[in-house]
């Protein structure tokens, strides 16, 4: 197998994780390369429920590599608990095994405050961030201001960097009516991170060219999804980083070059978390029933998940932004039980079929949803292995989507499992 990136073709949580881990096994290295800690990516082993939020969901595989790239926001407490939760149950044995890249960007307490307080004073205008700073640490990175891991494994440098941007952050934090934050504590706390850290960091773009250049196989692991990608999104209800395929190639120092395969994964209905325009979304009894069977509760905040109808003009979206070679369609298995199920094949807006999504914020949010309807089937579909094996409904909406799509769907999942999955392509 090539090197390939897996995104979310949708608003995230379209079920990365577990996807991340089937391909694991063509891989030898697992990179992500954007986002922080407000992914929250679940996987499923035999009995057990692992949700990984910085960690590569590579690490259920022993002798794999996992590498957190450039392009990712750290926060040290959350990656140290993350790395001991999974040592405590066995894994992640040899710390070769997990490379942190020295240029990626640390998030700071002010972070973290300037995160939730703004959020808190922003009334209708919230975002419906995760509240764990990643907004304001992306802020820092591009105004370079920000804290890199190398900085922070130097204490001169760090010193420096901590006292110039505590004397800009408590000016904020205060016209936010919050308390100033003092420089010793943060400081004593981020060097007792910076020791347990070092042994993990090195150049990971040097680390992860020598890998192509022997002829290892790299997975790139995406975060959230491609509407929440801060160029392509539905901005400014995006995140702030690169969701997007492109993002593999800066957030880690790969070339684009080196990239073979992009897999986009897709829900077979649609969710989003956080504010934000999402014209198929239910707010009736069948988004309730979507968000109960399908256990829509976000993974990192536990906030239900806004539910809604499969959205063809996001994937196709999602297909040309991604350069998608293959799609892998998840969450069938909730669909059971429908008497029918509704696809959105369009968008109208003032009278006019849209040929794509359109960027303007207003206009997205007016779009009207043009609906097909496709006959729902009835029986549980959770064991099912071979596609043929689906009912004749099931299939028929799987090869609609397809079509809607433009790209082919490689891969079908009927459950969390790892088992639970039928392999197309
Ligand atoms: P942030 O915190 O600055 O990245 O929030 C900005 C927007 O990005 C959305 N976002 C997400 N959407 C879906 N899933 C995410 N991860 C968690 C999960 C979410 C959770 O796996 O369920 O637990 O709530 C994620 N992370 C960020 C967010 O909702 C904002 O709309
Ligand atoms: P990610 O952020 O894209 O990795 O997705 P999340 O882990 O946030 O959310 C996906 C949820 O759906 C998790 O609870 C998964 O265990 C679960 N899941 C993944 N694939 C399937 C599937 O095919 N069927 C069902 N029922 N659940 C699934
Ligand atoms: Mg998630």
């Amino acid at each position: 197998m090539a090197n390939v990136v897996v995104v979310g073709a949708q608003w995230g949580d379209e079920g990365k994780g577990k996807v991340v881990d089937i391909y694991t096994e063509y891989a030898d290295e697992i990179v992500r390369y954007q986002g922080g800690n407000n992914a929250g990516h679940t996987l499923v082993v035999g009995e057990e429920k692992v949700v990984l939020h910085l960690i590569p969901s590579g690490v259920l595989h022993a002798g794999k590599r996992c590498i957190i790239g450039n392009g990712v926001v750290l926060d040290p407490e959350v990656f140290i608990m993350e790395v001991n939760r999974l040592k405590s149950a066995g894994r992640l044995q040899d710390d070769a095994s997990l490379l942190l890249s020295e240029s990626l960007h640390i998030i700071m307490p002010y972070h973290k405050r300037l995160d939730i307080a703004r959020e808190a004073q922003s009334g209708d205008k919230k975002i419906g961030t995760t509240g764990r700073g990643i907004g304001p640490s992306y802020e820092d990175k591009i105004g370079r201001r920000g804290v890199r891991l190398m900085d922070l494994l130097d204490p001169v440098v760090f010193a420096r960097r901590l006292r110039e941007n505590l004397d800009e952050k408590n000016v904020l934090l205060e016209r936010l009516g919050e308390p100033a934050l003092g420089y010793n504590e943060i400081y004593r706390q981020y060097q007792d991170y910076a020791e347990t850290l070092k042994k993990y960091v090195a150049d990971t773009a040097l680390v992860l060219d020598r890998s192509l250049k022997a002829g290892k196989r790299l997975l790139f692991e995406g975060a959230q999804g491609t509407l929440l990608d801060v160029d392509h999104g539905t901005y400014p209800f995006v995140t702030s980083s690169s969701t997007c395929a492109g993002g593999a190639a800066t957030g880690s120092g790969v070339s684009p070059r080196a990239i073979h395969e992009v897999i986009g994964i897709s829900k077979a209905y649609v969710t989003r978390v956080g504010s934000g325009p999402f014209p198929t979304e239910l707010l009736d009894e069948t988004g309730e029933k979507l968000r109960q069977v399908g256990g829509e509760f976000g993974a990192t905040t536990g906030r239900p998940r806004r539910c809604g109808w499969f959205d063809a003009m996001v994937i196709r979206y999602a297909v040309r932004i991604n350069g998608l070679t293959g799609i892998a369609l998840t969450k069938l298995d909730v669909l059971s039980g429908f008497e029918t199920i509704k696809v959105c094949t369009g968008y109208r807006f003032d009278g006019q079929m849209l040929e794509t999504l359109p960027a303007k914020l207003e206009t997205f949010a007016a779009c009207e949803p043009v609906y097909e309807e496709l006959p729902g089937w009835q029986a549980d579909i959770t064991g099912v292995r071979a596609f043929g094996d689906l009912p004749e409904n099931a299939r028929r909406y799987v090869r609609r989507l397809e079509e809607l799509a433009g790209c082919p769907i490689v891969m079908v999942s009927v459950g969390p499992r790892r088992d639970q999955t039928i392999i197309l392509k």
